[in-house]
């Protein structure tokens, strides 16, 4: 039976790289985002199923779990964020859709999604989530707050899976380059070509290629966590 491998925001960026990854690795990969003419594309190269997904909508989530046969792998990529403030400067709007994107939105896949990854007998969830997950830093409150939430859920469901057929591993990547900080800046190029001064960021390809090693492990190994940045990268503290 051909192993199935759903990857969320799989229309640009680290979602796309890594499902291109994993079907090279052999799954059958399920592909989901908003944007289904993309994902129609990638699905068409990598002979995988694209599926429209709004992680932050419940009933585009149920549809979306509804159709899956089986799962045997999750990657929780879908994300993002939207702004850079001080605290006191806040936008709730941009913190909503952080909060929404990153932590509900995962919750969302996950909860949708456990079922199969258990019966699969061999289950993997990998949860890509940042170095914002580990570290605070000035003006970036929203999205490190929403990332740091987004890894308690992944590493709580770690402990409470234990004994189940399930492995968790969570991808904490630095800069990449993706259309991550154009979505920040909302199409602000200029803000976002700046992300990037002073350090060659990794590309899409690199993060993949770690998640593609995560899920080509035997069953009774468990990677918890991997961090993986570019080398002039510093710690944001
Ligand atoms: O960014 P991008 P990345 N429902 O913008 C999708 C984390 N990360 O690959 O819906 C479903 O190219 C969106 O698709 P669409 C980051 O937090 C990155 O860099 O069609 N999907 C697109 O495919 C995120 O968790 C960096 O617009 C939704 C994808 O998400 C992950 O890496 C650093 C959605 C985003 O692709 C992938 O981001 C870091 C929704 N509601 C962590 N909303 C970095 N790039 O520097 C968005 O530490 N998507």
């Amino acid at each position: 039976d051909t192993r199935i491998a759903v990857v969320t925001g799989a229309s640009s960026g680290i979602g796309e790289a890594t499902a291109r990854t994993l079907a090279e690795q052999g799954f059958h990969v399920v592909i989901g985002a908003r944007r289904l003419d993309r994902l129609e594309k990638i699905a068409e190269d990598i002979g995988g199923t694209a599926l429209e997904l709004d992680v932050t909508d419940q009933d585009s989530v149920d549809a979306f779990a509804a159709v899956l046969p089986r799962v045997d792998v999750l990657v929780n990529n879908a994300g993002g964020a939207k702004g850079l403030a001080t605290v006191a400067e806040a936008d709730l709007d941009d913190w909503r859709w952080m909060w929404e994107t990153n932590v509900l939105g995962t919750l969302r896949i996950t909860k949708a999604l456990l079922p199969k990854l258990i019966e699969s007998g061999d289950g993997l969830v990998v949860t890509v989530t940042s170095v914002a997950a580990l570290e605070a830093y000035d003006n970036g409150a929203g999205y490190t707050t929403a990332k740091h939430a987004e890894g308690v859920l992944h590493r709580t469901l770690r402990g409470e899976l234990l004994g189940k057929p399930v492995r968790l591993t969570e991808i904490a990547p630095g800069a990449v380059e993706t259309e991550f900080s154009l979505v920040r800046f909302e199409g602000d190029q200029d803000r976002a070509d700046k992300v990037y001064e002073g350090i060659t960021p990794l590309v899409a390809a690199d993060v993949a290629d770690v998640i593609g090693f995560v899920a080509s492990r035997p069953s009774h190994v468990n990677i918890d966590q991997i961090v993986v940045k570019p080398r002039d990268q510093a710690s944001s503290g």
